[in-house]
């Protein structure tokens, strides 16, 4: 029996420098993500989205730490639905959105994953770390700043919503794809000690061999894995429809096989999918391409 899927809408752009990204979750649907996940199987819920108020009616606030009165709000909404999708042993699918989301779906599974004891694990595919705090922020923008403050650095805002700090531990954190990291962003990394599988390991050693080597790991330190995919991971001519476009990322099949191998591993427990902008977007490629990732990360198979 498969599990049935909540997909939880978080239609965020406060978090992110450029416009769009709130529009992400009707990009994907529009996609047919629903009838993909029906048709490998799984019963499938739409939950609708989390509520959040516009760019228009909310003041930034802090300038280090842009619009985090609307932020923390929602990913407190996001945490409690997400928390309880996974107490109901139903599978959380949350599209965004702007990565900021993670800061709510990693405060939700922290919550239940401590309540059962069970040992939480972060696989992050970007193009960047999204390792800034507001000190070391260029832009204030906080999607930069979620998982940082999953482990704990950075402002109390950030760190302390919804669960205890940290949500995961760096040890169970391993980002792959990154490419632009910034100075600050770097000695952070360094501080916390988590891994990091850029773009030139990811060539000199294939995108299979690390994602095999970091399940191995996890499977035998963690008990609940959670993937968080910034679509800007993946080469921006295949997908122009993202936040914040660089050069040199995943290829179309470098991203699938990623994908492809966390299915056959069996292990994923809750995924997120972010900063797909289909006001970049040709055509809703973008989105398109996203719900196929998530089909290959769900048991989605070329034979
Ligand atoms: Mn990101």
């Amino acid at each position: 029996m498969k599990k049935k899927v909540n997909i939880i809408g978080f239609p965020m752009d406060l978090g992110a420098g450029r416009r769009g990204v709130d529009m992400g979750p009707s990009a994907m649907r529009i996609a047919h993500l629903n009838e993909k996940l029906q048709q490998l199987g799984y019963e499938v819920e739409d939950l609708g989205d989390i509520s959040i108020e516009i760019m228009e009616t909310q003041k930034v606030g802090n300038d280090k730490l842009k619009y985090v009165d609307e932020i923390e709000r929602t990913s407190l909404k996001l945490a409690k639905v997400v928390e309880e999708t996974l107490e109901n042993d139903e599978f959380p699918l949350c599209i965004g959105g702007d990565h900021s989301m993670a800061l709510g779906t990693l405060a939700g599974i922290s919550s239940y994953c401590n309540k059962r004891g069970l040992r939480l694990g972060v696989i992050w595919i970007d193009a960047h770390s999204d390792m800034n705090t507001d000190e070391t922020t260029p832009s204030g923008n906080i999607h930069g700043m979620s998982l940082a403050a999953s482990i704990g650095l950075g402002s109390k805002r950030l760190t302390e919503i919804y669960s205890p700090s940290p949500k995961v531990l760096p040890e169970n954190t391993v980002i792959i794809g990154a490419r632009s990291i910034d100075t600050d962003e770097k000695n952070n990394i360094k501080k916390t000690g988590i891994t990091v599988y850029t773009m030139s390991d990811i060539d000199k050693i294939g995108i299979h061999r690390i994602t095999s080597k970091v399940l191995k790991q996890f499977k035998n330190n963690v008990d609940h894995i959670h993937v968080s995919f910034d679509v800007d991971s993946v080469e921006p001519t295949i997908v122009p429809g993202v936040g914040t476009p660089v050069p040199g990322g995943l290829s179309y099949r470098e991203a699938h096989l990623l994908m492809e191998t966390i299915a056959e591993c069996g292990c994923m427990s809750s995924l997120e999918i972010t900063e797909v902008n289909p006001i970049l977007d040709n055509r809703n490629a973008s989105a398109v391409f996203a719900v196929e990732l998530v089909a290959s990360s769900m048991g989605m198979r070329i034979l």
